[in-house]
């Protein structure tokens, strides 16, 4: 079962079109890559689903039918249920969208990404447990137990999103190395900590301030000690607002090993690669950070849109700072069956980066016509929100609903895959479950 659903991605991400003629026998038109659905083809691909295709004239080629792309294999890690692994060393896994469900998203159902070897956290002292603050632009370094940290500053419960910089990665074409995310890479817990500008205004931002960063406790893939897996930052504006935070606890525990025991750093809606875990050191730069995995291609894209497959070098790679709009359908699981003539319940959340989303449409016959859906405010800023609809089906048959959310500033997701880069980064397109119809 696993293997064939992997063989399946691979055939897509290979050749969109040749996956498309090898598996149903239909041609897509060979300059866009992107056919429609037709003839012998139609009918081999509503075998394959168990249904006939009632949109097929707006379906378009060189798409994995989403009943057949995500994948139900469970995996177990300590304290998770449900997540798909990516990888084993280091320690990568994703969730499927329909146990996203919760509003705020509970440990048990948050992913996991790890660069390097996490640190053996399991019988240090928390309360012990040392941060040092300093750098070029550091009027005043100092270290803080965790206990000072709790001590000396207020404490702030936010509910903060955190999506891998590569979620999505899986889709794009030509592929590109690393975890091979489908949509899982997100979560959006309730986090309690401290501001981050707390602590830094009590060690002094010097004005050459540019950029703050983390260092974590984790060792590189390679045992070497010198070596560091990952060492990322923020611009000092971002690092400074209200909601970036140094957190010991995640939905009111303590924070679970995997995500960063005893204390991590939250700067929502970039990459989640600038969230260090394991915190040890923060530091105020007088320049960009050039930490590891903060220069060269890594959490870069083209600084300008590039054909895909381009080789891009490094000076001209930009670094990604605020996410994408995006959404997810987390009801109904994809493959459902339902019966014709009821209304279907859709729900899921969508989120913006570092700004909101102000809309959310439904769609049931491939983006041809767009429904609105019902969209609730964030909880605080850089919450994800939450989206309901009710949609009728006209005919039975195989559907696929896709949701598409357009933040504040009327940036819209899109339908097919986004700006392609050599690393993966940034997919928003479109989330879609399969429902299948029944008279
Ligand atoms: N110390 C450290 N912090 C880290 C990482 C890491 O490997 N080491 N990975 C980063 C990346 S790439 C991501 S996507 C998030 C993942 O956070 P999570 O595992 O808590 O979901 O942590 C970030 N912080
Ligand atoms: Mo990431």
């Amino acid at each position: 079962m696993t293997e064939r659903k992997k063989g399946l991605h691979e055939l897509y991400s290979e050749s969109p079109s040749q996956a498309d003629e090898e598996l149903w026998g239909r041609t897509a038109d060979p300059v866009s890559r992107r056919g429609f659905v037709r003839g012998s083809g139609l009918a081999a691909m509503s075998v394959a689903l168990g249904a006939s295709i009632p949109f097929a004239q707006y379906m378009p080629g060189g798409l994995i039918p989403a009943a057949l792309a995500q994948s139900d294999e469970e995996f177990t890690l300590p304290g998770k249920s449900g997540l798909v692994v990516l990888n084993d060393r280091p320690i990568n896994a994703e969730v499927p969208a329909h146990l996203l469900d919760d509003p705020v998203t509970p440990a048990s159902r948050m992913f996991v990404r790890n660069n390097g070897i996490p640190p053996s956290t399991f019988d240090v002292d928390p309360q012990a447990w040392e941060i040092r603050v300093e750098g070029e632009a550091c009027e005043r370094p100092q270290v803080f137990t965790l206990r000072d940290l709790q001590a000396r500053f207020k404490h702030h419960t936010l509910q903060l999103q955190l999506e891998c910089g590569g979620n999505g990665r899986s889709e794009f074409y030509p592929g590109a190395k690393g975890n091979q995310w489908t949509t899982g890479a997100i979560g959006c817990p309730e986090w309690t900590g401290v501001r981050l500008g707390d602590v830094l205004k009590e060690c002094g931002v010097g004005e050459n301030a540019v950029y703050v960063a983390y260092e974590g406790a984790d060792s590189h893939l390679s045992g070497d000690p010198t070596k560091v897996p990952i060492s990322r930052g923020v611009p000092v504006q971002k690092a400074l607002e209200e909601e970036s935070l140094l957190v010991w606890a995640m939905n009111g525990k303590p924070l679970p090993e995997l995500h960063g025991y005893p204390v991590r750093m939250l700067c929502s809606g970039w990459p989640a690669s600038v969230s260090g875990k394991w915190v040890t050191r923060v530091l105020v730069r007088d320049r960009i950070h050039d930490g590891a995995k903060m220069t060269g291609q890594s959490y870069r894209v083209p600084c300008k849109p590039v054909a895909p497959g381009s080789k891009v070098s490094d000076d001209e790679m930009c670094i990604i700072e605020s996410m994408p709009v995006k959404s997810l359908i987390t009801f109904p699981k994809s493959g459902v069956s339902h019966s014709l003539g009821s209304k279907l319940t859709l729900r899921g959340h969508a989120w913006a980066g570092d700004t909101r989303v102000k809309s959310l449409f439904t769609s049931i016959d491939f983006g041809a016509t767009w429904q609105k859906a019902q969209l609730s405010k964030p909880k605080n800023r850089l919450a994800w929100q939450h989206w309901s609809a009710s949609v009728e089906f006209p005919v039975d048959g195989y559907y696929e609903v896709w949701a598409r959310a357009v933040d504040k500033h009327g940036r819209s997701q899109p339908m097919v895959l986004p700006g392609w880069n050599p690393r993966g980064y940034l997919n928003n397109a479109c989330h879609r479950v399969a429902v299948k119809v029944t008279a």
